[in-house]
């Protein structure tokens, strides 16, 4: 197995300073050129790996992240037929088979709790509130696989400062809309409803939790999570929850819907963490979708998922055994 250590994959901490990029415009130019490069090398290797023009939804305008891994992303079919979705079904098919049902116009997301300008937000403006990025982030599933995604959205902190959190907002909440009519899955009771996920107040500003409205240039399938989601790419997939209809600043931890069914296997942090087994399995290791097959390479799972210069800091004099 090859160890990898931080490689030419991650971005520089440089990159995350927006006075920096300003300053190294050329660098930044390089990255694009490199990031697209990678995504075209991938639609040759992978046939079907850009979405077929038939698959309906909008078209993205969005510029190139530095903070993008240069790994070859994931198929489109994959990302789009492989996926976690349990309001619609627990097997991987369900969602890409069943999501056709939820309806994502019109849709809005309340922003309520502890901040200074409570509202909601139309899916339209949402849209336009900040400059799209494309940012091509590796995720991993607590499951024990990963793929490599580019993401369409905006740092989460641009919706957070126009709503101006008090100083008792310390967690964030994210609901996902649950709607028996829309949503087959919620006759299981395999999860409470809704599926309900959390992030610390720090964490949810990070330069790399993203709002996302779309994956490989175009508007969010439903499968993924349409018409907005969050994404946070150094915790375990799950975290990224999908569909939302609210966001709710507060001050006390949240209880999520994974920590309330398990709450020995899942906790609230959920960081990446090869050296933390889940209690049924080890986390040391990961299948790359796509990579699957009789000779398929393992690869080693990288601490907070390879983003570990970006987000250590988070949790500092954390012990992220007993906080897992
Ligand atoms: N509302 C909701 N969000 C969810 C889930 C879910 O079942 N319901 N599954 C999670 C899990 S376990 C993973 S791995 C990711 C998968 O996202 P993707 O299908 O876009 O790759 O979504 C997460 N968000
Ligand atoms: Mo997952």
């Amino acid at each position: 197995m090859l160890l990898r250590c931080r490689s030419a994959n991650d971005p520089r901490p440089s990159e995350i300073t927006p006075r920096v990029l300003h300053e190294n415009r050329r660098a930044v130019l390089k990255a694009a050129a490199a990031g697209f490069a990678t995504w075209s090398a991938a639609a040759i290797a992978q046939g079907a790996a850009t979405p077929a023009a038939s698959s309906g939804t909008a078209r993205l305008e969005a510029r190139s992240s530095t903070l993008s891994t240069i790994e070859r992303p994931t198929s489109y079919k994959d990302v789009t037929t492989y996926n976690n979705f349990y309001e619609f079904g627990t097997d991987k098919e369900d969602p890409a088979a069943y999501a056709g049902s939820l309806r994502v116009r019109p849709w809005t997301v309340a922003v309520e709790g502890e901040v200074a300008r409570p509202r909601a937000f139309d899916i339209d403006e949402l849209l336009k509130l900040a400059p799209l990025e494309e940012r091509i982030y590796r995720m991993r599933c607590v499951e024990g696989w990963s793929m490599v995604i580019p993401w369409v959205g905006y740092p989460l902190a641009e919706l957070i400062r126009r709503v101006e959190p008090t100083g008792n907002a310390k967690y964030v909440e994210f609901v996902t809309l649950a709607d028996r009519e829309q949503m087959p899955g919620l006759r299981s009771s395999v999860l409470a409803w809704p599926y309900v996920e959390g992030l610390r107040l720090d964490e949810a500003m990070h330069v790399l939790t993203l709002l996302t409205l779309g994956l490989y240039g175009q508007a969010l399938p439903r499968q993924n999570g349409a018409p907005v989601r969050i994404v946070v790419p150094w915790k375990y997939g799950f975290k990224s929850g999908k569909s939302l209809v609210k966001i709710r600043f507060v001050e006390k931890q949240p209880m999520t819907s994974w920590h309330r069914s398990a709450p020995h296997e899942y906790g609230f942090y959920s960081n990446v963490n090869p050296q933390v087994s889940h209690p049924r399995w080890s986390q040391a290791t990961e299948r790359r979708i796509g990579e699957d097959g009789f000779l398929q390479r393992k690869r080693a799972t990288l601490m907070f998922n390879g983003y570990a210069e970006q987000v250590a800091s988070l949790y500092t004099g954390m012990d992220l055994r007993k906080e897992y």
